[in-house]
């Protein structure tokens, strides 16, 4: 595997997932999009909604509205559980985490071409010890990340189709974001656009 460390504890590895293994992920991504449609999170207290329209697996998902940031069991507009997650993102976890407990949550965001993500922190997980692991499906994104103060330099890199990043220890807290896509950088998804996988950790192991 090609791994490049871009700073410490935070790698990536351009080309993890072949064109075969995103083929398959992004079916089993469909599916879970069927049994959990995709929902608008909105800022907290302004209720501006995000350009990326969002939907979990695992036990646990990310959500956001008025009230603010959280991870819930269930789907904010129908209620429902989230989907298990698939087989292949428990894997991925596995080779990629090194971290001896496995996800409860993974993050669907899905990107139109003219989506965005700014700056900011993953910081609503009561489990800082475990890393994020990323999977990057459809058009190239261009990601940014700094310190884990806001306002210091930042550094950008593509994230292409196939791509995992893995961020962990001192790298858990930086600030990042995706600042656009580049439209025509992939043909997995007809419709354009990029989904973006993120597994994580919530609660420390008991
Ligand atoms: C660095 N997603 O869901 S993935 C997010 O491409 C998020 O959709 C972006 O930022 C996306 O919160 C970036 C790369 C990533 C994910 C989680 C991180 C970088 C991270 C957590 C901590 C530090
Ligand atoms: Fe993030």
């Amino acid at each position: 595997m090609n791994a490049l460390a871009l700073a410490p504890g935070l790698v990536h590895c351009p080309g993890y997932l072949d064109r075969s293994a995103q083929e398959s992920l992004l079916d089993d991504i469909r599916a879970v999009m069927r049994a959990a449609p995709l929902f608008t999170p909105r800022m907290p207290r302004t209720g501006k909604p995000f350009s990326v329209r969002m939907t979990n697996c695992g036990d646990l998902g990310w959500v956001s509205d008025v009230a603010g940031y959280r991870y819930q069991a269930a789907h904010p507009d129908t209620g429902a559980p989230w989907p298990a997650m698939p087989e292949a993102v428990r894997r991925a976890w596995d080779d990629l985490a090194g971290y001896p407990h496995p996800p409860e949550a993974c993050l669907v965001n899905v990107y139109g071409p003219d989506a965005c993500m700014g700056l900011h922190q993953d910081r609503d997980e009561a489990d800082l010890a475990a890393p994020v692991v990323s999977l990057s499906l459809g058009d190239t994104g261009l990601f940014r990340f700094g310190g884990t103060t806001r306002g210091g330099r930042t550094r950008s890199i593509r994230l292409q189709s196939g791509d995992a990043l893995v961020l962990g220890g001192p790298s858990r807290l930086v600030f990042h974001g995706i600042d656009r896509l580049v439209a025509g950088t992939s043909t997995l998804l007809p419709e354009g656009g990029r989904i973006n996988l993120t597994l994580r950790r919530v609660h420390p192991p008991a």
